[in-house]
C-alpha cells in the first residue's frame, strides 16, 4: 500500500433518508461546523431527486441557485462543500449517454461553485447489466471506470478538485455476505484512482465501535486509508429514536488510520449539537476519551437553547430546564447500542418495580420512580420552549417517553395499593387503539426480532445456532444434552445405560416445571444442542425442588446399597436424590440465583456459552436480582476461566480437588453490595 500521511479532517454529511434540512437549518449547520472545526460539508440528502432518483436531470432554476447559495455560505466560513451524487439505481455503465448526464451535472455544479464531489454507490443493486458484465466483468470494474471518468471531468473544470467514493459495500459484514460480486474490494482497490478517497462505515453500517485495527484488512484491500462515513447518531431507520449521546465506541488512535471521518446524524437538525460538539472535542483533544466528561460540557453549552417561554405577566414563572433534567434526556436518547447511565438506571429500578412487591422496592426502584416522574413532567414543560424548531424537532420523541413515564408511575401506585389492600385506580388515559396501538403495534407483537425467533418458524439454516426460550416440548432435547455433558463436560452416554435421565432429573427436569420462564435453548439445524437454565431464587427453587420433585424420585429410584465403589454412575446419582446437598454460597443474600448451562461438542468454541449466559444474566439483572452462583467441577479449569470471563468470582469450595468450586457474579441489583 502507498505511503499516505494520515490526517483526519472532520465533517458532516447529510446523507439520511428523510426530508432534507432547509437551507435556514442548513446555516445553522455550518455556524455549528465553523465553530467546532469540522471542516467539510457532504451534501448528499438521499431525498433530493436531483441527487438521486433524477440523479440525470439538471437542477430547475430556483433550485440551483439555492445549492449555488449553500455553496457561497460554505466558502463564507471556510468549509468545503462536496456535492454528492448517488446514480447506482439505474446507471449503465456502459452507456455513454449515462457517462455524458454525470459529466454534465459535473459541469452544473462546477458553474454553482463547486469544487468536491461524491459519487455514491450505497443502497443500490448489486447485480450488473449485461452489457457492463461484457464491457467490465465486474462491478467493482465498472464502477471504478465510472469514477475515474468523473475524476477527470473535475480535474478538467478544476484542478484541484477532488472527488471520493462510496462502494456498493461499504461496511465489513455487507463485504464478508459478498455483496458487489466476489473481490469487489481488490478489483475496486487496484482499479479506482489512487486519488479517489474511499467511504467506509465500519463493522456495520451503524458500527458500535471502530478501532484501527478494524480498518487495517479494509484499508489494505482498497490501498487506501478509507474515510470514516459514521452512521452513528443518524436515526433515519427509527421514527422513534433520535440520539443525543456523546460520540463514542471509537478511539482516539482512530484518527490516524483513516483519511477523514464524517458524520451522517439525526434528522432533525436541531438535535445534533450533542453530536458535532463531542465530536469535535474527540478530534480536537488528545489522552484518553472520555465520552462522560465531553457529554456535559455539551450539554452546558445546548442548555441555553432550552429556555422555556416566559410567563404571562402575573402568573408564577416557568421552572426552568435544569442540566439534571437535560443529562437525563440524553441518557434516554442516547446512543443506538447502549442507554445513557440515568437512563439504565431507570430501565433496572423499573424492573425491580415489575418483580418485587412494593415492600421489597429499594433505593434503586425509588430512584427509578422519581427519574420516571422527572421526565414525565420535563415533557410536559418542553411543550413551552421558547425555541420552536427545537421543541418540533424532539416532540415526537417527548410524547412516548412520557406516556411511558406516566404508564410505569401508574403503575407503581396500583401495585403499592394492591400492596395496602386498596383497588387498584383505572387508567384513562392509555387505552387500547389509542396507545401502543396501530398496525405496526399488532405486527410487533406477532414476529419476533430475527434474534428472538424460534428457528421451528424460521428454519435453522445450516451452520447457524439459535438461542430462544425453551418451550415444554424441548424437555426430552434438553435431557439429552445433559446426558451428552455429563461426562464433565464430555459426552455421558456411555456411562448412563442402564439410566440415561438419571442426571436430567436433577439439572433439567425442576428447572422446566419450577422456572420455565429462565430457561433457554441452542438450537441448529439439528435440534437442540445445548441450554441455559436458571432460577431466580436458589432457596425457593430448592423448597419447591424438595416437596415437589424429590419424593418423586426417591419413590421411583430406592437409594442404591452395597459397596459404593461397584455402583454405576446412575446409582451414584440416584443416592443424590436421597441425599441433596443444595448449597447457596456466599454471604446471605448476596447471590440468591444460580445459573446452569451446558452444551454438545459441536456447539463448543463458538461464542455461544456467553450468548447464552449474557442472555440469562440481563435477565436476571432485568429483574432486579443482586447476584448469580454456579457451581463448577474442581477440575474444570477450562470452564473456570469461561465464567470468569464474564465477571464471575470464586466463592468456596467443597469436597477436595475433585468436588465443586462455587463463583459468584454481582448484578448489581436491590440488594447488590460491593464486589466480593
Ligand atoms: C445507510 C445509508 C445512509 C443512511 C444510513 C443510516 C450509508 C453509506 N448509506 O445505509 O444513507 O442514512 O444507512 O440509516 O450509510
Amino acid at each position: 500500500m502507498q505511503a499516505v500521511a494520515p490526517r483526519c479532517p472532520g465533517g458532516v454529511i447529510e446523507g439520511f433518508y428523510g426530508p432534507p434540512w432547509s437551507d435556514a437549518e442548513r446555516r445553522t449547520l455550518l455556524d455549528w461546523m465553523a465553530r467546532f472545526g469540522l471542516g467539510t460539508w457532504l451534501y448528499a440528502p438521499k431525498d433530493d431527486p436531483w441527487h438521486r432518483a433524477a440523479w440525470r436531470e439538471p437542477y430547475p432554476a430556483a433550485e440551483a441557485a439555492r445549492i449555488a447559495g449553500l455553496v457561497a455560505d460554505c466558502r463564507a466560513r471556510g468549509i468545503e462543500f462536496v456535492w454528492g451524487v448517488s446514480p447506482g439505481l439505474d446507471i449503465r455503465h456502459a452507456d455513454p449517454a449515462d457517462g455524458a448526464a454525470l459529466a454534465a451535472r459535473i459541469d452544473e455544479l462546477v458553474g454553482l461553485g463547486c469544487r468536491s464531489f461524491a459519487l455514491l454507490l450505497d443502497d443500490i443493486p448489486d447485480d450488473l447489466h449485461a452489457l457492463d458484465t461484457a464491457r467490465f466483468g465486474s462491478l467493482a470494474a465498472a464502477q471504478a471506470s465510472v469514477a475515474g471518468a468523473l475524476l477527470a471531468r473535475i480535474r478538467a473544470r478544476v484542478p484541484d478538485g477532488r472527488l471520493l467514493f462510496c462502494p456498493t459495500p461499504y461496511c465489513d459484514r455487507m463485504a464478508a455476505a459478498g455483496l458487489g460480486g466476489p473481490g469487489y474490494l481488490a478489483t475496486l482497490g487496484a482499479q479506482l484512482d489512487e486519488a479517489i478517497d474511499v467511504f467506509w462505515t465500519g463493522p456495520e453500517i451503524v458500527s458500535e465501535a471502530i478501532t484501527p485495527e478494524a480498518i487495517l484488512p479494509v484499508a489494505g484491500l482498497l490501498r487506501r486509508p478509507p474515510v470514516i462515513w459514521d452512521n452513528l447518531f443518524a436515526d433515519d431507520y427509527d421514527g422513534e429514536r433520535c440520539f443525543l449521546g456523546p460520540y463514542a465506541g471509537r478511539p482516539r488512535a482512530l484518527r490516524g488510520s483513516v483519511r477523514g471521518i464524517l458524520l451522517n446524524p439525526n434528522n432533525e437538525l436541531p438535535l445534533n449539537f450533542v453530536p458535532l460538539h463531542t465530536f469535535s472535542a474527540w478530534l480536537s483533544g488528545d489522552g484518553p476519551w472520555d465520552g462522560r466528561e465531553a457529554l456535559g460540557g455539551a450539554l452546558r453549552d445546548w442548555l441555553p437553547a432550552f429556555r422555556l417561554l416566559d410567563a404571562a405577566p402575573g402568573r408564577p414563572a416557568r421552572e426552568p430546564v435544569s442540566p439534571d433534567d437535560l443529562l437525563l434526556l440524553a441518557d434516554c436518547f442516547h446512543l443506538p447500542h447502549e442507554p445513557g447511565a440515568g437512563a439504565r438506571a431507570l430501565l433496572e429500578g423499573a424492573a425491580g418495580v415489575m418483580a418485587k412487591p412494593p415492600e421489597a422496592w429499594g433505593a434503586a426502584e425509588t430512584a427509578a420512580l422519581d427519574a420516571a416522574d422527572r421526565l414525565r413532567r420535563l415533557a410536559t414543560r418542553l411543550a413551552d420552549l421558547a425555541d420552536r424548531d427545537l421543541l418540533h424537532a424532539l416532540a415526537r420523541r417527548l410524547w412516548p417517553l412520557r406516556e411511558e413515564c406516566a404508564l410505569l408511575l401508574h403503575e407503581a401506585s396500583n401495585r403499592r395499593r394492591r400492596g395496602a389492600g386498596l383497588p387498584p385506580r383505572p387508567d384513562d388515559d392509555h387505552l387500547p387503539g389509542t396507545f401502543r396501538g396501530g398496525f405496526l403495534a399488532g405486527l410487533r407483537a406477532l414476529v419476533p426480532p430475527p434474534w428472538e425467533a424460534a428457528p421451528a418458524e424460521r428454519g435453522t439454516a445450516p451452520g447457524t445456532f439459535l438461542v430462544r426460550p425453551a418451550r415444554s416440548d424441548d424437555e426430552p432435547a434438553a435431557y439429552r444434552v445433559c446426558l451428552e455433558t455429563g461426562d464433565d463436560g464430555g459426552d455421558g452416554t456411555p456411562f448412563y445405560r442402564d439410566d440415561p435421565d438419571a442426571l436430567g432429573r436433577i439439572f433439567v427436569g425442576p428447572y422446566f416445571a419450577f422456572a420455565p420462564d429462565l430457561a433457554w435453548v441452542l438450537e441448529d439445524e439439528q435440534g437442540v444442542c445445548g441450554y441455559c437454565l436458571a432460577a431466580e431464587d436458589s432457596d425457593r427453587f430448592y423448597e419447591r425442588y424438595e416437596h415437589q420433585w424429590r419424593p418423586h424420585l426417591t419413590a421411583r429410584f430406592p437409594e442404591p446399597t452395597g459397596d459404593p465403589a461397584g455402583w454405576s454412575r446412575a446409582a451414584h446419582v440416584h443416592r443424590l436424590y436421597h441425599h441433596p446437598d443444595h448449597i447457596v454460597p456466599g454471604p446471605p443474600g448476596a447471590f440468591p440465583a444460580h445459573v446452569h448451562i451446558d452444551l454438545v461438542a459441536r456447539a463448543q468454541g463458538r461464542g455461544l456459552g456467553t450468548r447464552m449466559m449474557r442472555i440469562a444474566l440481563d435477565e436476571l439483572r432485568r429483574r432486579g436480582v443482586p447476584g448469580v452462583h454456579l457451581g463448577v467441577g474442581t477440575v474444570n479449569t477450562r470452564a473456570q476461566a469461561f465464567y470468569r470471563k464474564l465477571g464471575f468470582v470464586e466463592l468456596g469450595r467443597t469436597g477436595g480437588a475433585d468436588g465443586c468450586t462455587w463463583m459468584g457474579l454481582r448484578l448489581g441489583g436491590a440488594a447488590g453490595g460491593s464486589a466480593p
